[in-house]
């Protein structure tokens, strides 16, 4: 069975699972679910998502006025970034993608890019990788974009990613849009449809949260519905971002937690907090030479997105303490 096929080639996967199609979830649900409350540590008999963004609701858990100001916790500018996956509902996911199906989708979210790039909040310009596209760029502009943090690099590298097939047909249906100041951009053709982001160098979270809140909702009325699971919020391709398919990070320097250029000790102090520990080049990348870490909570699942904004509030005061304690 294609959803299985990653796990069954790489034997130390986490999850070894990936969804096909939108309806995988739901027409497998009894294995889905079983695999997915195991990874997201679910103890009720089942899951049941709450899509909220609104940071009202959970009003109790911020500062007073609401700003999830990191002065306040004693760090300078960081860089800040909040990401999505969604896909849309009219195509396979990426693992079963023909070439032009991975065509196909990026010329429907062209479409809505257009739009975007009339809209004085958004505006901006895709680039694409796809052999022909009107939007084609050159080999050295593309690695740039990587070098620069807003493109992604070739996933077949990735050897779950290849297994599922979700890294075949590169470059076909591959680019991305990025709005004039750069800190919102759409990736095309990853491991999910769209991954969608907001990414600033400041100190107020609520910045990326509710700017990146606002792309989105742009973002579905001009490219349709995005695939949802009544009972497993977004779909992503990886049932590990399934829920609010959002990851919400800061790069921050914990010089001691690292000393010996390790990030063992951080990973072990962070995992009870709830938090995850990546290089600054993403996830299996190494951690900065002087002590940054990326940082993020890591539930995804049956969290509502206002709260894991406040968890990394709360995170970034926790692993500050625990820095200070050496
Ligand atoms: P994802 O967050 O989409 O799961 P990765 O962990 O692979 O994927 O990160 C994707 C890219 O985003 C990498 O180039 C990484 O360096 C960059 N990145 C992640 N968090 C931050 C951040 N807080 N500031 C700047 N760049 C970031
Ligand atoms: C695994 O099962 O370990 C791999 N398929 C990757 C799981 C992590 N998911 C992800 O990065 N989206």
């Amino acid at each position: 069975m294609a959803c299985c096929k990653s796990g069954a080639e790489n034997a130390d996967s986490g999850m070894g699972v990936y969804a096909m199609y939108p309806s995988d979830y739901d027409d497998l649900k009894p294995y889905m679910e079983a695999a997915i409350k195991d990874y997201h540590k679910i103890t009720t008999e089942h899951v049941a998502h709450v899509t909220n963004w609104d940071l009202d609701s959970v009003k109790d858990r911020l500062p007073p006025g609401g700003k999830l100001d990191l002065t306040k916790l004693g760090l300078g500018m960081t860089s800040m970034r909040v990401r999505v996956g969604r896909n849309l509902s009219s195509f396979p996911l990426p693992g079963a993608m023909t070439q032009d199906d991975r065509k196909n989708m990026e010329a429907e979210m062209v479409k809505a890019f257009k739009q975007l790039m009339e809209d004085p909040a958004y505006g901006g310009n895709y680039y694409s990788l796809t052999p022909g596209s009107p939007f084609e760029v050159s080999e050295n502009f593309y690695k740039h974009l990587v070098k620069s943090h807003i493109m992604f690099k070739d996933m077949a590298a990735d050897t779950y990613l290849a297994s599922a097939g979700i890294a075949s047909d590169w470059p076909y249906g591959r680019g991305c849009y990025v709005s004039a100041d750069k800190q919102f951009i759409v990736w095309v053709g990853e491991e999910d449809h769209l991954r969608i982001m907001c990414m600033k160098k400041g100190t107020v979270l609520n910045e990326v949260f509710d700017r990146l809140n606002g792309a989105i909702k742009k973002m579905e009325s001009v490219s349709g519905n995005f695939a949802h699971s009544k009972d497993f919020g977004y779909v992503t391709s990886c049932p590990t971002n399934l829920g609010t398919g959002m990851r919400a990070s800061v790069h921050i320097q914990v010089p001691k937690l690292t000393a010996g250029g390790s990030d063992a000790k951080a990973k072990a102090v962070c995992k009870p907090l709830g938090l995850s520990v990546r290089g600054m080049g993403g996830e299996h990348t190494p951690i900065g030479a002087d002590g940054t870490i990326d940082l993020s909570p890591s539930a995804r699942l049956c969290i509502q997105e206002a709260e894991i904004i406040c968890a990394l509030y709360e995170g970034i005061r926790n692993l500050k303490a625990e820095e200070d304690k050496l």
